[in-house]
Parts: structure tokens; C-alpha cells; sequence
């Protein structure tokens, strides 16, 4: 978006402001106060010009401009209608030097979940990747995909699903007894380059069945509106990135938080890594987001693997 017109919707997300003061403040012209204001309502903002002055009197459904409008996070938004995967175009943005960029999209056609399974990603949806620079080793990577799995659990609650953390990426429907339980709502793939000793970017890309019917997604896959009816995308992805933001900025609090809103600890796990398969009951997670399973012989410390939740024996 262009800088102007993202100055003036942050102006105008305070209070309403007249012309000449915005320009003032913007430190531009009339004139380019009002092609900004235009270009606000071919977006589909509705701007009123009032006494006190342009006042935002509604926001579009969806886009770069709505979600940055009263975002309380330093994220800037680019808005597709349709692409490829998000992370792709995160990785390069991120490869051309960006930071605490979030590339947002209505569809993807050729998004990827963890080893390049294919990830079904139909308009309605809220599919993300965002894009920043943690000053940490790669090795501390996996705590940020703990941070986006909490942030969209929560995202989703307030949204009216009773949802779940399975570890370490899904977010599904609560308690896998429960008739809908175990649904699988949402996904996370984090992807980053990095030196020995330190992260040059991360990204992590989360998608959400939001506004989906379940007939166009796989199979044991859920959405925000089977389960609790559509939800304003704009205030689930503000939500979302607040959430990511302040757990990013205090990683110590992001394994506490996890356990809150975690499903799979206390239960009996099936964990399947690319050597072997682990059964024990799920006890703890450590940092950076490994999950201790404690076996009929000892305590298993899982860095990365597939986890399904066993009935109780
Ligand atoms: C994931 O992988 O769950 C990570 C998904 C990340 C998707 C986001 S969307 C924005 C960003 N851009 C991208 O290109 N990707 C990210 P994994 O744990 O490997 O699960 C993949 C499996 O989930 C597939 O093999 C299917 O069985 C299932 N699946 C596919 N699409 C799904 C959907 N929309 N909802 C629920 N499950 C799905």
C-alpha cells in the first residue's frame, strides 16, 4: 500500500481529521490528501466528510488496508485475492530484505503444508505468512510455530470454536471423544534461512478454514464456519497477528500459554517421526516445542514428528 494512504488510515483510526490537517500532519499536500482519501473509497472504505471531518464509517471485508486499519501490531499487509502459497511469496520478500510483512490471501493454489503435502486452500479461507527477523539461533525457530499455534487457538475461541492445540502444529476442534472433536481446523508451517549461530528471517505461514464449507476441504478437515457460523475475517487475523506479536516479543511466556490452550498433553500419543514410532502418554512440551512422551520404559523428548491422539486404555 501506498505510505501516504497508509499514514492516513492510521490518522484516521484515532479520530476524524479535516483535510488541511492531515496534510499537516502527513506532511504532504491537499491535494494528495484527497487522491489518498479516493483511492480509500475505490478500495472500499466508506470516508465521510463531516464537520469535524473525514470520518471511516465502514471498512471492506477484507484486504491489506482492513486489516492494517486499528492493527495494534507493526505488521504491514500485502493482500492477494489469489496465489501460488503464501510462504513462496514470503520467501521472497523476505530474500529482498523485508521484515514484519504479512502477505494475506483469499485463496492460494498451490500452498504446502510440513514435507510438501499438498494443502487445500479454497477463497473464504485465511491463509498468512508472516514475515520477520528474530535475533535467535536456528535451533530456537520452533517456538515461533508454538506462538502462531496459540495465537490462532485463540484467535479461533473468540471466534466460537472450541478449539485446541495439537501438537505442534494443528489447531483442531477440542477433545478428539467428542463427536466433532479432532477436527482439523487450522495449520502452521514455519520455513526460515539462517547462519550457525543465527536466524537471517523467519516466516511462519498459518492457514485457517475460516469462511469454507467442508465439502471443499479434506477429509477429518473442520472450519470456523461448520463449527460456529462465519466469523469478520478482519478482526480474526487483527486478533491473530496482536496475539503472535506479544508472544514474539516474549518467548519465555510462549510455553505456559501453549500448555493453556494445548489438547495433547495428559493423552495418549502416537508419535510418528522419520525413524520410528513413539506411543507413550504426552507429559510436558521443553523449549524450543518438544513434547516429552512418557513410554512404558521412559520419558521421550520429540523434536518433530506426526502426533495423533489414542483413546484413553
Ligand atoms: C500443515 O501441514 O498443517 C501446515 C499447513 C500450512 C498452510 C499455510 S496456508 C498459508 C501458508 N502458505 C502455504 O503454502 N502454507 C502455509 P501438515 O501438518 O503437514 O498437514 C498437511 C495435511 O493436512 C495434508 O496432508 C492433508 O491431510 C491435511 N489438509 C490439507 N489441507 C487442509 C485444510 N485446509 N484443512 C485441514 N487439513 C488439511
Amino acid at each position: 500500500m501506498n505510505e501516504t494512504r497508509r499514514a492516513l488510515l492510521g490518522e484516521l483510526s484515532s479520530s476524524a481529521a479535516s483535510g488541511p490537517a492531515l496534510a499537516e500532519r502527513l506532511d504532504v499536500s491537499r491535494a494528495a490528501v484527497w487522491k489518498q482519501v479516493e483511492a480509500l473509497r475505490d478500495e472500499g472504505f466508506v470516508v465521510e466528510s463531516t464537520e469535524a471531518g473525514y470520518v471511516v464509517t465502514a471498512v471492506p471485508e477484507f484486504g491489506a488496508g482492513t486489516v492494517e486499519y486499528g492493527l495494534d501490531a507493526p505488521y504491514t499487509v500485502e493482500y492477494h485475492d489469489t496465489i501460488g502459497s503464501t510462504n513462496d511469496r514470503g520467501r521472497e520478500l523476505a530474500a529482498a530484505g523485508a521484515s514484519d510483512v504479512v502477505v494475506l490471501a483469499d485463496e492460494q493454489t498451490g500452498s504446502r503444508g510440513r514435507l510438501r503435502r499438498a494443502w487445500s486452500a479454497p477463497s473464504g479461507g485465511v491463509w498468512l505468512s508472516i514475515v520477520f527477523r528474530p535475533d535467535c539461533p536456528p535451533a530456537h525457530a520452533p517456538i515461533y510455530t508454538l506462538a502462531a499455534a496459540v495465537a490462532t487457538t485463540r484467535a479461533a475461541r473468540e471466534a466460537g470454536v472450541d478449539a485446541s492445540i495439537k501438537w505442534p502444529n494443528d489447531v483442531v476442534v477440542s477433545d478428539d471423544t467428542a463427536e466433532r472433536g479432532g477436527r482439523k481446523l487450522a495449520g502452521i508451517l514455519t520455513e526460515m534461512e539462517g547462519e550457525a549461530n543465527r536466524v537471517s528471517w523467519l516466516l511462519v505461514g498459518i492457514g485457517v478454514n475460516a469462511n469454507v464449507d467442508a465439502s471443499a476441504l479434506p477429509a477429518g478437515a473442520t472450519s470456523i464456519r461448520e463449527e460456529a457460523g462465519d466469523v469478520e475475517r478482519r478482526v480474526f487475523v487483527q486478533r491473530l497477528l496482536e496475539t503472535f506479536d506479544e508472544l514474539r516479543g516474549d518467548p519465555d511466556s510462549v510455553l505456559d500459554a501453549w500448555r493453556e490452550h494445548a489438547d495433547t498433553l495428559g493423552r495418549r500419543v502416537r508419535v510418528e517421526t522419520t525413524s520410528e514410532t513413539i506411543e507413550g502418554v504426552a507429559v510436558d512440551v521443553e523449549f524450543p516445542g518438544a513434547l516429552v512422551v512418557r513410554t512404558d520404559e521412559e520419558d521421550r523428548v520429540i523434536h518433530t514428528g506426526d502426533c495423533e491422539h489414542l483413546r484413553p486404555v
